[in-house]
């Protein structure tokens, strides 16, 4: 599908009459283009910012570029449920649905850092349980990682990029295996306003500190999923933040294994728990 809409199709998508976009286009509540022959147009993504501050119902998501959407929709207002749904659908290899749910909370005004906090997280913290339970545990657990960075990617695909924003730019220790907590991270920046450069895992702090000084980020995020010894870790991050810091970069370091710098007195980092919690710092940082 194209990257515009016309009204026609948009009426489609939300169920209301060609007239009453028209009306919407005309009074500046959507965001629309004119083609050379006076036609509206109106990009996707004004499509969706409109969907998801409104709340309107999406009844038609193919049209949007969302067709996963679809296998959700039939139950998606049942709320409260969606952190089970997701780790039903997680569980059973249900990728479809799981793509569909993750859009389906974006549509309805979640921002990525609560879908990531409040569902991903939850899920996968249950899925990490598994393994004690059934044979097939460790199975589900890779599979259900796989499913999570195919949604987390489609996520990234329904806002644009900020072409001209900061550069931040972050990966996870040598070592380290975890994929979603870094992709989860540039996702989050990326709807903050900032380009996102994901090194992903097992990226060690030296790699870190070379791109930090070829792209002079803004921000340099490390993610910390494995247990590293607190004295090598907290060597490491000191030396980073000592070598960013002339390039005008703020430092910020998160994850399960992060928690044990939290009493190490380390200066020029922020030690966050939650993607709300970096998603609130990164936008401070875009305002000073
Ligand atoms: C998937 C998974 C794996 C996969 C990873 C696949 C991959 N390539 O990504 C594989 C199979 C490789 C794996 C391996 C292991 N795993 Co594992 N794994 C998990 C699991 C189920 C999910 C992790 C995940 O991706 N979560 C989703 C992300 C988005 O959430 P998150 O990591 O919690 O991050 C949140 C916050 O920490 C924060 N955050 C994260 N980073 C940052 C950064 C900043 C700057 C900020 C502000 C915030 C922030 O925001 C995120 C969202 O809220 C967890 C379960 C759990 N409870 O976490 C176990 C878990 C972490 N694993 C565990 C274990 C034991 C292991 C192994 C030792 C198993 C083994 N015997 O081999 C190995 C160790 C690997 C290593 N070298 O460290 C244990 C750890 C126990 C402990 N003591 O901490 C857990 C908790 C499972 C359990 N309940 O037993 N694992």
């Amino acid at each position: 599908m194209g990257r515009h809409l016309t009204s026609r199709e948009l009426a489609r998508v939300l169920g209301v009459s060609e007239s009453s976009v028209k009306r919407w286009v005309d009074d500046g509540t959507i965001r629309a283009t004119r083609t050379a022959g006076g036609h509206r147009r109106i990009a996707r993504a004004d499509a969706i910012r409109f969907i998801r501050t409104t709340r309107a119902p999406v009844l038609a998501p193919e049209l949007l570029g969302l067709p996963d959407v679809a296998a959700t929709l039939s139950d998606q207002r049942s709320s409260g449920r969606e952190n089970e749904r997701l780790l039903d659908y997680l569980v059973a290899g249900s990728s479809a649905e799981a793509r569909g749910l993750i859009q389906a909370l974006y549509l309805q005004g979640e921002n990525v850092a609560s879908i990531i906090d409040g569902h991903v997280r939850v899920a996968m913290e249950r899925i990490g349980e598994l393994w004690l339970e059934r044979p097939d545990g460790i199975f589900i657990e890779h599979r259900a990682t796989d499913i999570c960075i195919h949604a987390l990617g489609q996520l990234r695909g329904t806002f644009p990029s900020a072409a001209q924003g900061p550069v931040a730019l972050g990966g996870a220790p040598g070592g380290d295996p975890y994929l979603l907590p870094s992709l989860a991270i540039s996702i989050v920046l990326a709807e903050d306003g900032y380009q996102a450069i994901n090194l992903g895992p097992n990226t060690p702090f030296d790699t870190l500190r070379r791109a930090a000084e070829d792209l002079r980020p803004r921000l340099v995020w490390v993610t910390v999923g494995s247990l590293t010894k607190a004295e090598v870790l907290e060597q490491e991050v000191t030396a980073l933040a000592a070598a960013i810091k002339p390039l005008g970069s703020s430092l910020t370091v998160g994850g399960r294994g992060a928690a044990r710098l939290r009493h190490s007195g380390l200066e020029h980092l922020h030690l966050g728990g939650t993607m709300a919690e970096l998603s609130a710092f990164a936008r401070g940082l875009l305002r000073t």
